[in-house]
């Protein structure tokens, strides 16, 4: 060996180090930083005839963002799928029972329909001026003062001023459009987060349901399933001040702990526009009500909403004086 061979033996191995040291320092700087704990941290459903419902994705599964199942249908014990009438299990509002925590959200985070327009200068009626108009697969937020502003977009692609983070859905021609929402399964109810659930789920079903059949229940009846659980009544529509027609469409609980509805626990929810119990109320499809007797809680105008619009998701903070410090804007870079 020559000395130059002698030298290029010692170097060349050096050499090819340093090389590899670059390369994974610029795939590290290439990686998109990763998407904020919110957008991580969100479950979701999507509605039957949804883009990712043609794809396999079932309208009863629990989703994260990009549609990635956290709880299948399966594991929180429905039928999903009658194989006889084609009938399929839509879940519309789930609850892990921890709702109403000072966590630093604001007061109230939900979804609308596709059709929703929101008050003028709100994230609601932005999206509804997009072309086509999008707030169907979008998270928005308010407290109650009037107006809403955007937390998550269906796609990500900023819109009429709006800029949320994106779900990995679709939006435009063929969108999915999100019908529950809820926290990530993973902090509350699926501590090991293999995708069972380990403790109860709350949660209603759109009618024609093939599990509310088998529960002997209705769209106005709130269930319980997970753990320990096989699907059944935890509230029934009657105890919620409910009529026969009526149909929960998003949901807010807290459960006391004894697994039985009773005073300690706190409801919220709203029901679908077409509900006989809100002409008597004087409510709409975008109102928050409660049980006991049945009564508005958050009129349309307090969200930023019209009273034709439909919320059909709803998660719910307790805001106290120190989060309204911190309470973060999700925006885009
Ligand atoms: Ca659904
Ligand atoms: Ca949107
Ligand atoms: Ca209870
Ligand atoms: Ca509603």
């Amino acid at each position: 060996m020559t000395k130059q061979q002698r030298i290029s033996a010692v170097i060349a191995p050096v050499l090819l180090l340093l090389l590899a040291l670059v390369w994974v320092n610029q795939r590290a700087l290439m990686e998109p930083a990763p998407p904020p704990a919110i957008v991580q941290g969100e479950g979701f459903s999507i509605a039957a005839g949804s883009a990712l419902a043609q794809l396999g994705i079932h309208p009863a599964d629990i989703l994260g963002a990009g549609g990635l199942p956290l709880i299948s249908c399966q594991s929180l014990g429905l039928i999903c799928d009658d194989p006889e009438t084609g009938a399929q299990d839509d879940l519309t509002a789930f609850s892990y029972g921890w709702d109403f925590q000072a966590d630093g959200f604001a007061q109230r985070q939900f979804s609308v329909s596709g059709t929703s327009r929101g008050l003028v200068n709100t994230a609601v009626r932005a999206e509804a001026g997009c072309s086509p108009a999008e707030p169907g697969g979008d998270f928005f937020r308010s407290n109650l003062n009037g107006t809403n502003a955007q937390d998550l977009d269906g796609d990500g692609t900023a819109c009429g001023g709006n800029a949320g983070y994106g779900l990995g859905l679709s939006e435009g021609a063929a969108p999915d459009s999100v019908d529950a929402g809820e926290r990530d399964p993973c902090q509350y109810v699926d501590f090991e987060c293999d995708g069972i659930p380990d403790a109860p789920v709350y949660f209603t079903l759109a009618p024609g349901s093939p599990t509310l059949a088998l529960s002997e229940a209705t769209a106005a009846d709130v269930l319980v399933t997970g753990f320990a659980f096989v699907p059944s009544i935890y509230a029934t529509a009657a105890e919620l001040g409910l009529t026969s027609g009526d149909a929960i469409d998003a949901l807010c609980l807290y459960e006391n702990g004894n697994g039985i509805y009773d005073s300690d626990d706190q409801i919220l929810f709203s029901l679908t526009s077409a509900s006989p119990s809100l002409a008597t109320l004087g409510g709409n499809g975008a109102s928050i009500l409660a049980p006991g007797p049945l009564q508005v809680v958050n009129r349309a105008d307090k969200l930023g909403l019209l009273p034709t619009d439909e919320i059909d998701a709803l998660l719910c903070s307790t805001r106290t004086d120190v989060q309204q410090l911190y309470l973060p804007d999700i925006q885009r870079q």
